[in-house]
């Protein structure tokens, strides 16, 4: 961090409710899409540590009712967790920290919209997943996120991001994004754009499930990949679901789904060595095993039913939108190498590949926890 990038934390920092001194502060590269800096502050010699972060206010159009939803979800989790009675609540949940003037966010002199959260001690989180123990944990947490949210009425919520998984509009701007073709990248995304367009026929069945009524829209978290989850540095032990700018009215498929697309394999999102991407079986089995101990017990036939189906259609979703992004010239996804968007397209649609591949034995599977 430069010191003009220092002297503006500690300015951001002072419009908030953080007790203490600013004492140092450093950028965490987490997401694709939003800046976030920890922060430490001196409280009469005892450290106090919180997140700084900024939100992407091209992406997410509408920031107060985006934090309204955050400090609605927070508190209700919250709630659930202290009638519960379980312990070290402020490391299960997050809590947003108030502004000087109250609100949740401040705007500062550029324009930058920032909000702040409480550090979660002692723990961390993995770009990609290692062992069956983690995509377990994993399952079991964006389980419990989820039923501690079944109780919300969905319509209390805003759709930060309208129509986000909506996969038949994402294809559409893929297609558009091919006719137009401005930074003739096209050509060299061939085969991607030919089994893009083999799978046109599973493009809307999720949409036209929720559409027929047969999935009920329920409070999700849409953003369920595998580093969204804090685990205990000690005893690898899942403590909190972050990244909560998504939360909104959802399917629990769309959440299901992206934790088999990100879940399920050792290697990360960028994975280059095509070969190396695999649906891991035993990640599989325990992320099922995981998230059903969770939320087995509300979750409908159709949804169980549609479990590993969705894990194929959102890691496609992603894949697609990787690769428009590719072919609009990267404007999206933050990049660190050339054709970096290409490369993450192309892990997602092995991983699909794959999951056809071993379509029957995760049936099996998701029908064996479901007992
Ligand atoms: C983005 O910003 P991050 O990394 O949490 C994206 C997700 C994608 C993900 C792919 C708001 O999430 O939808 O699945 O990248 N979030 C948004 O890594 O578009
Ligand atoms: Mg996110």
């Amino acid at each position: 961090m430069n010191s003009a990038e220092r002297e503006n934390l500690i300015q951001i920092g002072t419009k908030f409710q953080v007790p203490g001194t600013f004492h140092d502060g450093h950028r965490i590269k987490i997401g694709h899409i939003n800046e976030t800096y920890a922060a430490t502050y001196d409280c009469y010699g005892t450290p106090f540590r919180v997140i700084h972060q900024t939100l992407n206010t091209q992406v997410f159009r509408d920031p107060e009712g985006l934090m309204r939803n955050v400090v609605k979800v927070t508190e209700h989790v919250r709630r659930g967790l202290a009638e519960g009675g379980v312990d070290q609540i402020p490391r299960r949940v997050l809590q947003a920290v108030p502004a000087r003037d109250g609100r949740f966010y401040h705007i500062d002199t550029a324009g930058q919209f920032w909000r702040t959260f409480i550090f979660v001690d002692g723990v961390r989180s993995y770009d990609a997943v290692e062992n069956p123990g983690q995509a377990y944990q994993a399952g079991r947490a964006f389980g419990q996120f989820q039923s501690a949210l079944a109780d919300l009425p969905a319509s209390e919520l805003i759709a930060t991001i309208p129509d986000f998984h909506h996969t038949p509009k994402r294809y559409e701007r893929l297609r558009q994004a091919v006719a137009s073709d401005e930074f003739r990248r096209s050509k060299m995304a061939r085969k991607e754009l030919d089994f893009a367009e083999s799978l046109a026929p599973i493009v809307s069945l999720l949409v036209d499930a929720e559409a027929r009524g047969e999935v009920p829209t329920r409070v999700t978290h849409n953003d369920t990949k595998f580093n969204n989850v804090l685990l205990d540095e000690e005893t690898g032990e899942a403590m909190c679901v972050v990244d909560l700018d998504t939360v909104m009215p959802g399917l629990v498929l769309y959440d299901f789904g992206d934790m088999v697309r990100t879940t399920t394999s050792r290697t990360a999102e960028d994975e280059q060595f095509l070969d190396r991407v695999e649906l891991e079986l035993p990640m599989f089995e325990s992320l099922v095993k995981g998230y059903l101990e969770a939320a087995g017990k509300f979750l409908t036939p159709a949804e169980k039913r549609l479990l590993v189906f969705s894990g194929k259609l959102i890691t496609f979703t992603i894949g697609i939108r990787f690769l428009t992004d590719y072919l609009e010239g990267d404007q999206y996804f933050r990049i660190h190498r050339e054709h970096h968007n290409l490369d993450r397209c192309r892990k997602q649609f092995r991983l699909i590949q794959s999951i056809t591949e071993k379509q029957d034995e995760m049936e099996a599977l998701v029908e064996r926890y479901s007992r």
